[in-house]
């Protein structure tokens, strides 16, 4: 059966629906474009403070947003911004019982309520990208395991909370300290799987913009997106915003726990599917990424017209330097908009004066203001982390 021809006529129409869903449960499917298959996934309103997402997994919850949803504005609504966790959430969180506690190498153990929280220093807003390592992994080719997402596993908001640094000052770091972790309310769903905890180096946790978030574009954290508090580390992958965040701990040597040790590691050097054993370390920063969000793989554009394609980019650890559009003969730089800080989201445009045929595999390639640029080829990892190869679709003229 040619599932993806089915999947364009029928399953988006909601017709089809039925054959995977039921009789009477028509439900809308989007096809991720995931090489090797299977690429189908629904789309499903249903997740608390969530719009239509595109479900992954549902317990527990990775919900990833749909490419479109990039096209309205450089801060991705709440209800749209994607979900991703390891292990059991809470379903509810009593904000007045809350606690974080601040251990470890500190001199003073404190035990801080929300309201401690949030007074214990200025409040701080930052607008950043929030980017699961896996983002894309889906689409690696040789295939790697882990969550098939597509390329939605981000999006961009406006954070508000206090920095890292004036919540640690409440415990008082001691001498010695080199890495803060973190943990939140979540707990493994089977016996004896690890705890899903994460640690930066000190001077990462001491930055101006390191924040314990309550705050995502105005509004208190969505459950899914981590309320009461989440950590906000901008320009570095999301594992480490540890979201429903109740414990942090300083830790005076290396972190062995599972997910720092074993898991989110990158190798130091290029690999292909054939290496054998290689040097690995935990994932840090982000790379620069671009994607078209005006038109997806496949659409129809009309022959002899101008053409404006529309998109966003984001520079990763550093604010974006340029972003052009590549391929199909059409290389021009894009005009960028406004730019709401190094670690945002910044919308581009370009147009093409006239469009005279099929324009296959044009692309958009971002530049950081560090020199990192996306490459042409995929840098194939076993873990599918920080895919940023340069994302091309086909368009059609007709
Ligand atoms: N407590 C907790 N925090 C967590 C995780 C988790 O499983 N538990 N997953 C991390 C990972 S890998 C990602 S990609 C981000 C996703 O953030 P979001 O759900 O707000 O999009 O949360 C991070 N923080
Ligand atoms: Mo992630």
């Amino acid at each position: 059966m040619n599932e993806g021809r089915l999947s364009r006529r029928a399953l988006l129409a909601g017709a089809g629906g039925a054959a995977l869903a039921g009789p009477v449960l028509a439900r809308k499917l989007v096809d991720l474009g995931l090489p090797g298959g299977p690429s189908l996934r629904p789309l499903d309103p249903q997740f608390p403070g969530k719009g239509e997402m595109i479900v992954q997994r549902i317990r527990a919850p990775l919900l990833e947003t749909p490419m479109a949803v990039f096209d309205e504005g450089l801060l991705t609504p709440n209800n749209r911004h994607f979900v991703r966790w390891h292990w059991e959430m809470p379903t509810r969180v009593d904000a007045a019982a809350h606690r974080v506690t601040v251990g470890g190498a500190v001199e003073r153990p404190a035990s801080l309520t929300l309201d401690e929280v949030v007074g214990a220093g200025e409040r701080v807003e930052v607008v950043a990208v929030n980017q699961c390592a896996g983002n894309g992994r889906g689409l690696s080719d040789t295939r790697v395991t882990g969550a098939q997402w597509g390329n939605g596993a981000v999006a961009c908001a406006k954070w508000t909370g206090v920095r890292l640094r004036d919540v640690l000052a409440k415990a008082g770091v001691a001498p010695g300290a080199k890495r803060v972790r973190f943990a939140g309310l979540d707990v493994p769903l089977t016996d004896g799987a690890p705890q899903f905890l994460k640690s930066i180096p000190l001077e990462i946790a001491m930055r101006d913009d390191v924040l314990v978030a309550w705050g995502m574009n105005d509004e208190p954290l969505p459950l899914l997106n981590g309320y009461p508090l989440r950590i906000v580390v901008p320009g570095w992958f999301s594992t480490y915003w540890v979201k429903m965040l109740s414990t942090i701990e300083v830790l005076t040597g290396e972190d062995d726990s599972f997910f720092m040790a074993k898991g989110y590691r990158v190798p130091t050097q290029p690999v292909t599917p054939a290496s054998g054993e290689v040097t690995m370390v935990p994932i840090t920063t982000m790379p620069p990424r671009a994607f078209i969000t005006s038109h997806a793989d496949g659409d129809s554009v009309a022959r002899g017209r101008p053409l404006t394609l529309r998109g966003i980019a984001f520079g990763g650890d550093a604010g974006l330097a340029r972003v052009d559009l590549v391929g199909a003969g059409a290389d021009r730089p894009c005009t960028m908009g406004p730019d709401a800080g190094p670690y945002a989201f910044r919308r581009w445009e370009v147009t093409l004066p006239a469009v005279t045929g099929d324009l296959a595999g044009i692309g958009v390639r971002a530049a950081n203001v560090k020199g990192a640029v996306q490459p042409e080829r995929l840098a194939w990892n076993p873990g599918g982390y920080a895919r940023n190869v340069i994302e091309r679709i086909t368009l059609r003229a007709s």
